[in-house]
């Protein structure tokens, strides 16, 4: 595996020096923030991020994300000028190199937590998910914001959408991802991209909006839309495990011996509820995951791919980005990295 770091670019309060001071750190997870979804990212862009991160030593190992715009979501027929835009994307970040691109197919919101700043026991602060308080919150109220949402919705522009999707059912929902995937994976072989679908997080509907990326059995329905490891997954320790019904591990197995897995996320998340968590450090006995299982999975199948530390607590004072801090990302990396150097060392 391949340890890498995700960073905002220019306006991320963390510098490139830094990340590489993190022992074993290879690459960076970062994107093209300042175009607006369904537009493409121009050849240009792409370039001066690439030159950026290697005049500091590292490598672009992923964009993440390239965002699906809502009309290809909603299967309304302004998606297919949409669907080329993404694909010429694509093809330029082939151009320049790129191999693993992020994405994911989630009605309006991205990942969504009802606290950012919970405080645990020890003093720091971490990210949480309340199903109580999350049924409180209003959606179009535009009071919470997270790192990578598109924050430039009106309120008007969020109540249509939200309109919108009234009329887009499960069975409507699996039909518009299956058109995007059958126009863009033929482009992604073609440019030799590994591309890696995002699971829902949380993996189920919130604010009364569809969710269909959750489960073993709809990850395994989306790999068959098209027979190709380009058509992958990332699998994102924090956000299957969410639920209880969930075998992260065991999922991670069946896709990695599929060769599906292209891109990991490994994040702890402590179960406090139904379908209620908080955000740990990655270290296993802190949540819900075992991290050492996690590891030993990949290792048995062999994943040469990228894996991120995904979101961390804030701890030591630090300020600044929820979830994107650069302390406790920085201990996961390492910790993350120790498994898997015991567990080759070991052939575990
Ligand atoms: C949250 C991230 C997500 C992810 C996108 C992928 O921290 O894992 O924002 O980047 O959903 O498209």
């Amino acid at each position: 595996m391949k340890m890498t770091f995700r960073w905002y670019g220019k306006e991320d309060p963390i510098s490139l020096e830094y990340i590489r001071q993190i022992p074993g750190m290879e690459g960076i997870v970062s994107a093209i923030y300042d175009v607006p979804v369904g537009e493409v990212r121009p050849l240009e862009k792409i370039k001066a991020l690439k030159q950026e991160i290697e005049d500091a030593g590292l490598v672009l190992s992923v964009i993440e994300s390239v965002p699906v715009h809502e009309d290809i979501k909603l299967g309304k027929p302004t998606r297919d000028k949409y669907i080329e835009n993404y694909c010429q994307t694509l093809r330029h970040l082939s151009q320049c190199g790129i191999r693993t691109v992020c994405y994911n197919f989630r009605p309006v919101f991205d990942w969504t937590r009802s606290q950012l700043d919970f405080k645990l026991e020890d003093g720091s602060t971490a990210l949480i998910y309340d199903e109580t308080d999350i049924e409180k919150m209003n959606p179009l109220s535009g009071e919470l914001t997270l790192p990578g949402w598109d924050s430039s919705y009106t309120k008007e522009g969020l109540e249509a959408l939200f309109n919108d999707y009234k009329s887009v059912d499960e069975a409507q929902l699996w039909e518009n991802l299956t058109y995007f995937v059958r126009k863009v994976m033929p482009v992604a072989e073609e440019e030799d991209i590994l591309m890696a679908i995002h699971p829902d997080d949380p993996p189920w509907k919130i604010f009364g909006l569809l969710r269909i990326i959750t489960n073993k059995e709809n990850l395994e329905r989306f790999i068959n839309i098209y027979d190709s490891k380009h058509n992958g997954l990332t699998m994102c320790s924090g956000s299957l495990g969410a639920d209880k019904n969930n075998d992260f591990v065991d999922m991670l197995k069946y896709f990695g011996d599929k060769e599906r897995v292209n891109f990991v996320h490994a994040r702890n998340v402590k179960l406090v509820g139904e379908k209620s968590f908080q955000e740990a450090a990655h270290l296993s006995e802190k949540g819900s995951i075992d991290m050492y299982e996690v590891i030993k999975a990949l290792h048995s199948f062999g994943y040469e791919g990228p894996i991120r530390p995904d979101h961390g607590r804030m701890i030591w004072g630090e300020t600044g980005k929820p979830g994107y801090g650069l302390y406790d990302r920085a201990l996961g990396a390492v910790y993350l990295n120790g498994l898997y150097e015991a567990i080759t060392k070991a052939n575990l």
